[in-house]
């Protein structure tokens, strides 16, 4: 019986299937292990070193990322409900367990997002979703299959947030114990923050809604940005604190540059559990449908009336190109 690193304190909260319960205990093992190497990575710099590789985005893989990408491969096979794996540094879905007779589940997984800043020692993450698979499953999946989803962000200390889509709760992962507790049962953003985090150096390539929405806002008293350039440090601080995220389409990302099925879909899950609000372009994220497994996506999540105003100043860009 392998040893439980979540489950006890898990089960206070959340009423999973024993399938998704499996999911979630294995990311929770991976992690403990993935927030042990990444102790090391500056020590032993052979584990940051270039793979050689760039993933399917064109993005350089370095020996981190492949080393988080196994160990999850090899874990999230062993999960009998899991018949599909869909990962960043994967070009097309894994399948395996294909004689499963009950529920069936995909994954979808961001193994280490962030991964370029592990030099640097800025917080890093694992995102993940757990899809459940429709009868006659084809090649799209859709947010409204997502029964779990949550993310891994090890920074000062290594926490676990966790999500069913009626609530959202956070872990933290305790070393002497070797388990993660329970620290927060239902963790809801604030519906108005203070902060607003985007990468305003390719500000030429903005559209006219997110150059309206940042004219705004900067007007605004007690406006802050903070932009870590590490998806889930920005997402966990705004989430805890308010705020709101945006990395919209651009002249240089089109369609965005995040990934639906593995960072826009499983964040948006997050944050409607706990009052928020996630939108891509003017529609619910939660709302998109995957066709291709690497499809991208503009996102702009997190506090509620934050939200709102960067969907008013859409309304407002439309009226000025009629
Ligand atoms: P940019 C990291 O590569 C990542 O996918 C997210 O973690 C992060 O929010 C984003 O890209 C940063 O992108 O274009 O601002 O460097």
């Amino acid at each position: 019986m392998k040893k439980q690193t979540l489950t006890r304190d898990c089960q206070q909260v959340f009423h999973f299937h024993s399938g998704v319960k499996e999911v979630v205990e294995c990311i929770a093992r991976v992690s403990v292990k993935l927030r042990t190497a990444l102790s090391f990575a500056n020590i032993d710099r052979g584990s940051l070193s270039y793979s050689g590789k760039s993933n399917c985005q064109g993005e350089k893989v370095n020996a981190m990322d492949l080393y988080a990408d196994k160990l999850l491969t090899d874990e999230i096979k062993l999960c009998r409900s899991v018949t599909c794996l869909i990962s960043e540094e994967k070009v097309g879905p894994t399948y395996f367990n294909q004689d499963r007779l009950g529920q069936k589940y995909m994954v979808a997984v961001d193994p280490l997002d962030g991964s370029s800043n592990v030099d640097v020692n800025i917080p890093v993450g694992t995102i993940f979703a757990v899809y459940k698979t429709n009868k006659d499953q084809g090649k799209e999946w859709s947010g409204n299959q997502i029964v779990a989803a949550g993310y891994v962000m090890y920074g000062s200390s290594t926490q676990l947030v966790l999500s069913d889509g009626a609530s959202t709760a956070l872990f933290i992962y305790h070393p002497e114990r070797k388990v993660y507790n329970l620290n927060k049962k239902e963790v809801m953003i604030p519906s108005l923050g203070q902060t607003y985090s985007i990468n305003e150096g390719p500000s030429f390539s903005f559209d006219t809604q997110t150059l309206l929405f940042l004219q705004k806002y900067k007007e605004k008293p007690n406006i802050t940005a903070r932009y870590v350039g590490s998806l889930v440090a920005d997402f966990h601080r705004n989430m805890i604190k308010g705020g709101v995220f945006l990395y919209p389409s651009t002249s240089l990302y089109p369609h965005g540059k995040l990934r639906l099925l593995y960072e826009c879909l499983p964040l948006a899950f997050i944050i409607e559990s706990c009052g928020g609000k996630a939108v891509s372009e003017q529609e619910k994220t939660m709302d998109l449908c995957a066709q291709e497994v690497h499809q991208r996506a503009s996102l702009v999540i997190g506090s509620s009336n934050m939200v709102y105003d960067f969907l008013h100043f859409g309304k407002l860009a439309k009226l000025r190109t009629a």
